[in-house]
């Protein structure tokens, strides 16, 4: 455990644990009383360099606000509050009859990252794994596109933030770091200042990032394969294409070659909606401009053929002799191997975590944990997980710090404890940095740790195996310790920033070695080797199209406490607007078959004519959820998410009478 005391009336370093690109360094001042009375970004840190957004800096307000105090029977009915003894009694029971009546497959852990600590979001499930429950695919998030940009590179690791302030030309493609990754984002305009790099949005969003680059290129939604594609082309019809790094470090070129010359570059427009002028441009900066980062974002990948979208983006800076001159995300690149944290892989049946509102009616799970999720909000079809959740059928507990939605439609509500009232240890997404996180204030709630959770049942179901009783900060230290660059595992007890091991930028972790530029991997998974654009449609389901995106001041459902209730603003363009004669602040319906919801009508040109943008995730003023409206069939390659491939019909609110 940690060597070092807190004291009330200090500041802490810790690290931000939750589910961002940024995994800020923060400083948390604590008060004389043991009050949290402020969280700040780290000024000693590389990347936060004393920023943070507004999520950390509201955490001294949201540590006190809307917890769940202590364990809850019933919370929607009887709300019966009970002690943690009575409360694993109970579950064990439980756990125990479904274990005996119907086997461990009808047990399910719902897990995803509230909090993305070591301990909080892995070490606990070896208790799950132990008994053998079902858990999901984890694909809502990025997944499909790992799936696509792995088949050509092998692990997912590219451009660093600090890298970027180097490069000559930095593309967001797909990614709206300014709110997502405002670190990153920040690197990108240090760059623009100390060397002159320039900056190129892909978005069909207007965004401020949009308004701040020297090109904007406004693709339609789903086309950036062909987008890809043309740009690639017009790099080797320029002769721009680094043959000597072609021929020594890649395969397949002559198949990715032949794909860029079956399209017209007048086809490539029409189905992205562009100037030919502004593809040009685009590639005529790849060109100049060297070296270049292509900072690909997890959103545009939530889309029918989100993988490809990512894989043929990625593919771009391979041609112009970069190894890795991508970034998304950069997890897979450290040198360490947590296999061993949750002591073995999942040993249950995996489920769609995409597709699991329609799982979960189908009356295949009695018991269902939640920890550190929100899915009532987050997850497709969130009506159907709530009503499933709700019935009878399914005994559902929930562990989490806040009162979410799905803490509401429980069976039993456990406390949890903030990243502020426990220890941890995160490894971050993107930059190197790790620190341990001390535990920075007492727990303000009855709340346990997910560690002590496991323990306290798995006692009760008398499974003792060395895997329950091993010390947690031992299996830290043999697992991350080996990873550290620039010092031990006892320096980092002592409360160092320490860098993580990145694997080489020029190994790649596929059959041949090489960057393969048309996978043989693709077709045993039954895909094309190189991306083909195809053509998505509404499928029926209605004329507009639906973006959501996150937001600064939340993370996903978080922070509604602090910030109020997420906002159910639709942003509709004026031409679409004028002819349904929808006015700013009106009323209006979305809905196709799967539900409707109730927005308010936002008037702006940040969307183009037939999309639709809201921020995520939101619910409606009648209690809609808007993701019961977005598609919950996975993505084919992965089993990935495609909220961005919404289809909806939109309409003023008629109120009745
Ligand atoms: N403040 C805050 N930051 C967060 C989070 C949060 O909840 N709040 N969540 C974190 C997590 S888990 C995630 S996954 C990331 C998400 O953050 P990002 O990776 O930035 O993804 P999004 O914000 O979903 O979408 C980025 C942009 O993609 C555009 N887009 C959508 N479809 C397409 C398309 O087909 N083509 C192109 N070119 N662009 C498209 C959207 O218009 C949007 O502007 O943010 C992380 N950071
Ligand atoms: N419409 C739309 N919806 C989306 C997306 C989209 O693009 N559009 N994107 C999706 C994406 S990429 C993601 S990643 C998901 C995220 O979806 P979720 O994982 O459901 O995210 P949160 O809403 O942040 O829920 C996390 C929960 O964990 C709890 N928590 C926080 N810290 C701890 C802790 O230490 N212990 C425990 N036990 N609980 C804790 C929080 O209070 C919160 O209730 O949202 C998805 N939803
Ligand atoms: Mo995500």
């Amino acid at each position: 455990m940690l060597t070092r005391k807190n004291r009330a009336g200090s500041t802490i370093p810790t690290v931000c644990t939750r589910d961002c690109y940024d995994t800020c360094g923060l400083t948390a001042e604590v008060d004389a009383d043991g009050r949290l009375a402020k969280v700040e970004g780290d000024k000693n840190h590389p990347i936060t360099a004393g920023l943070t957004c507004p999520r950390a800096s509201g955490d001294h307000l949201r540590v006190y606000r809307n917890r769940v105090q202590r364990p809850v029977l019933d919370p929607s009915g009887s709300r019966e509050e009970t002690s943690w003894d009575r409360a694993l009694d109970l579950f064990a029971a439980r756990l125990e009859r479904v274990l005996s009546d119907h086997g461990p497959e009808s047990i399910l852990l719902l897990d995803y990252a509230g909090n993305c600590g070591l301990l909080a979001g892995g070490f606990y499930k070896r208790l799950w794994n132990e008994l053998g429950a079902a858990c999901t695919d984890h694909a809502l998030c990025n997944r499909s596109g790992k799936i696509g940009i792995g088949l050509h590179y092998g692990r997912i690791y590219g451009v660093q933030p600090e890298d970027l302030v180097a490069r000559k030309l930095i593309v967001f493609w797909g990614f709206n770091a300014a709110a997502s990754a405002p670190h990153i984002w920040i690197k990108a305009l240090e760059g623009r200042r100390q060397n002159k790099a320039a900056i190129v949005v892909v978005d069909p969003l207007k965004t401020r990032m949009a308004q701040a680059a020297d090109l904007w290129v406004r693709p339609a939604p789903g086309s950036d394969v062909a987008l890809a594609l043309a740009v690639m082309r017009l790099l080797v019809e320029d002769g721009q294409v680094d043959s000597g790094f072609v021929s020594g470090r890649t395969t397949g070129f002559e198949e990715l070659e032949k794909r860029l010359f079956e399209y017209s570059l007048d086809d490539a427009c029409r189905a992205c909606g562009l100037e030919r002028e502004v593809v040009v441009a685009l590639a005529g900066m790849y060109g100049r401009l060297r070296p270049s980062a292509t900072m690909i974002g997890i959103g545009m990948q939530k889309n029918d053929y989100g993988a490809d979208q990512v894989r043929a983006v990625s593919l771009i800076p391979a041609l112009l002799g970069l190894e890795r001159g991508f970034f998304y995300g950069n997890s897979d690149g450290w040198k360490l191997d947590l296999n061993g944290l949750a002591n073995q892989g999942p040993s249950g049946k995996t489920v769609s975590q995409v597709d699991l509102g329609r799982i979960l009616l189908q009356d295949r799970f009695k018991l269902v944990f939640i920890s550190g999720t929100n899915p009532v909000v987050t997850l497709p079809r969130g009506g159907q997980i709530q009503q499933a959740l709700s019935a009878k059928g399914i005994f559902t507990v929930v562990h989490d710090t806040h009162w979410s939605q799905t803490a509401r439609c429980a069976d039993l509500v456990l406390p949890a404890l903030t990243y502020l009232e426990k220890e941890d240890l995160v490894i971050p997404w993107t930059h190197p940095y790790v620190r341990i996180n001390p535990r920075v204030i007492r727990p303000v709630t009855e709340g346990r740790t997910e560690v002590e959770l496991m323990g306290g049942l798995a006692a009760r179901l008398g499974r003792t195996g060395a895997w329950v009783s091993q010390d947690p900060w031992q299996v830290l230290a043999q697992l991350v310790g080996p990873a550290l660059e620039d010092g031990t595992w006892e320096d980092l007890q002592d409360g160092k920033l320490l860098r993580l091991r990145c694997r080489e930028s020029g190994s790649y972790q596929t059959p041949s070695g090489r960057l393969e530029f048309a996978p043989a991997g693709a077709k045993k998974l039954g895909w094309e080797p190189v991306p083909l654009p195809r053509v998505t449609g509404a499928e029926g389901e209605g004329r507009f199209r639906w973006l959501t995106s996150a937001t600064a001041r939340y993370t996903h459902s978080q922070f509604q406490e602090v910030y109020g209730p997420i906002d159910d603003r639709v942003t509709i363009n004026p031409l679409d607007a004028a002819a349904l004669k929808i006015n700013q602040d009106d009323l209006v319906i979305l809905s196709n078959r799967q539900g409707r919801f109730v927005a308010r009508a936002g008037i702006s040109d940040k969307v183009p004519p037939g999309i639709l943008w809201s921020a995520r995730p939101a619910v409606d003023r009648e209690g809609n959820f808007q993701n019961q409206l977005v598609p919950a069939t996975p993505q084919a390659l992965g089993g990935g998410s495609r909220f961005n491939s919404t289809w909806v019909d939109l309409e003023p609110y008629q109120t009745s009478g």
